[in-house]
């Protein structure tokens, strides 16, 4: 009896984003969550840029089955810059792309790009192959009820004619926190420290209008904040 209550345990699903390199709260996390192999967790992206610990996340990715990673604008930026700048015999694409990497270094890229000369060539491959494999959005039913998770998401108006989105939308978009956009749907995001949403929730997961906003700013000291699909619940690893 006891075994058959353990078999039929529900699948949990959990999110998490703007985990910005650090490695030891992200490491802190998986040790909370012990994840089952029916288990999901789903990183909302800026896995990257800031802390110093992103290639390493990374490189702890690749080999997780149960994790699943969107695309962040820092994820988007290293990807594409690394490529072009970090490479040996590479470069020769660059012609444009100065500017863009001189404000990617200045704005949290300088640590990502440091980590990514240490490594060892094949590292690099794998760390840009699997930042090459990164979803845009992912929608998803849990217990009936439907989701929409993103790194961000743009203006409503946008956001219901999904089709004529384009990927940026996804990565750097701006939401309208204070409209619902959808009745039906809740949308799950990272990429705006709750804080900036209402300096009441700095450090904290905030949500509102179907919205749950997930980045509370891990980088920035505040706690890293995660949330179970499942049940609502948050978690805060400090
Ligand atoms: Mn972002």
């Amino acid at each position: 009896m006891e075994k058959q209550i353990e078999k039929e345990r529900m699948r949990v699903i959990y999110a998490v984003s703007d985990l910005h390199g650090c490695y030891d709260k992200y490491m802190k996390l998986l040790e909370r969550l012990h994840l089952t192999s029916d288990d999901s967790l789903y990183i909302l992206g800026d896995i990257v840029d800031r802390g110093s610990g992103g290639m390493k996340i990374l490189l702890d990715l690749i080999d997780r089955k149960n994790v699943f990673s969107c695309r962040g604008n820092h994820d988007h930026c290293a990807q594409i810059l690394l490529r072009n700048f970090a490479l040996p015999n590479d470069g020769c694409f660059a012609d444009g792309l100065e500017e863009a990497f001189r404000l990617w270094l200045s704005d949290g890229g300088s640590t990502t790009y440091e980590e990514f000369l240490s490594l060892d060539e094949s590292k690099q491959h794998a760390v840009l192959r699997y930042l090459g494999s990164l979803l845009v959005y992912k929608k998803l039913t849990v217990g009936g009820q439907k989701f929409f998770l993103a790194h961000t998401v743009p203006e409503k108006s946008k956001m219901l004619n999904i089709d004529s989105c384009r990927i940026s939308d996804f990565i750097m978009g701006e939401p309208e926190y204070e409209k619902m956009y959808f009745e039906d749907a809740v949308i799950v995001t990272g990429h705006t420290p709750t804080g900036f949403i209402d300096p009441d929730y700095t450090g904290r997961i905030w949500k509102g209008n179907n919205h749950i906003a997930i980045d509370c700013g891990a980088v920035f000291g505040n706690p890293l904040g995660y949330i179970c699909l499942d049940t609502m619940e948050e978690i805060y690893v400090e």
